[in-house]
């Protein structure tokens, strides 16, 4: 069996891998390898964003950063990350696991919880019902938590230019921010690799790559025989 199909699952879609943390953490910088070494290995590879990744989406990320929006209610804001998701996921995250695409996605609905819910302190209930309903079951098969010092992390992400609108909060907001992600990784360890961010670009992407190698092991050992031989080349 070759390493490709060895790592389809049994349920026969393709793998949703979430990149998550801070600003400057180096989620973008680290997608593009991750996405190559991936496709070495035979897979076939979609990578996108969040909030956007499909064209409507990508107009409503264009309202949640614009710095001009000031002052948006917080709500308002919830459910424009909640409205951007549900067009991604129709568009282009389901479409590509159906078709058994590996998803490499920059951000997702751990984001909320941690943004909205730690920055912004909405109710994670709140953010819970609207997981249900704009995803139904659907959850990362494994999200990558880069993690920092928010000073660090935004050193890093001020030192490009200007600010959008939620790189202009306070060092207490990040601070917030990443208290959530950091409880998320605690109580469902299965789902999380926490990789420290604060370290050299090559042993980030090392740790990055250990965890991808670990996945794939997981994966290999959920293969069901569907040739009915039992066999395994
Ligand atoms: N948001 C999003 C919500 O509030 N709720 C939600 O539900 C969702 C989905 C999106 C914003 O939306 C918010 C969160 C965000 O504020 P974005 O521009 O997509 O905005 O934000 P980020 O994903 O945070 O983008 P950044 O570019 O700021 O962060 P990255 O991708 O983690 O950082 P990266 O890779 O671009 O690196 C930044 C700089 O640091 C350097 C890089 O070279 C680069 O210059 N760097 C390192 N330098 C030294 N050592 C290392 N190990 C380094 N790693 C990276």
């Amino acid at each position: 069996m070759s390493l490709s199909s060895a790592v389809k699952s049994k349920r026969e879609r393709g793998c949703f891998i979430t990149l998550e943390g801070i600003e400057g953490a180096g989620k973008s910088t680290h997608i593009a390898p991750l996405s190559t070494l991936l496709a070495s290995m035979g897979l076939r590879v979609v990578t996108t964003r969040e909030p956007g990744g499909s064209p409507i989406a990508e107009r409503i990320r264009a309202l949640l950063l614009d710095p001009g929006n000031t002052g948006m209610d917080e709500t308002a804001e919830l459910l424009l990350m909640f409205a951007a998701r549900a067009e991604h996921l129709s568009k282009t995250i389901r479409p590509a696991l159906e078709s058994g695409a590996w998803v490499l996605c920059d951000r997702f609905t751990d984001a909320t919880y941690a943004y909205q819910g730690g920055g912004r302190g909405l109710d994670p209930r709140r953010i819970a019902a609207l997981e249900t309903l704009v995803q139904g079951d659907l959850r990362p098969d494994l999200t990558l938590l880069f993690d920092l010092a928010p000073a660090l992390g935004l050193a890093r992400a001020r030192g490009r230019g200007a600010a959008d609108r939620f790189e202009s909060e306070t060092l207490h907001f990040f601070e917030a921010v990443r208290a959530v992600y950091l409880e998320r990784a605690r109580a469902s360890p299965e789902r999380y690799y926490l990789i420290d961010a604060a370290a050299p670009l090559s042993d980030v992407g090392e740790q990055v790559e250990q965890a991808l190698r670990a996945l794939i092991e997981t994966r290999r050992g959920e293969t069901v025989d569907v040739s009915g031989t039992g066999e395994e080349a």
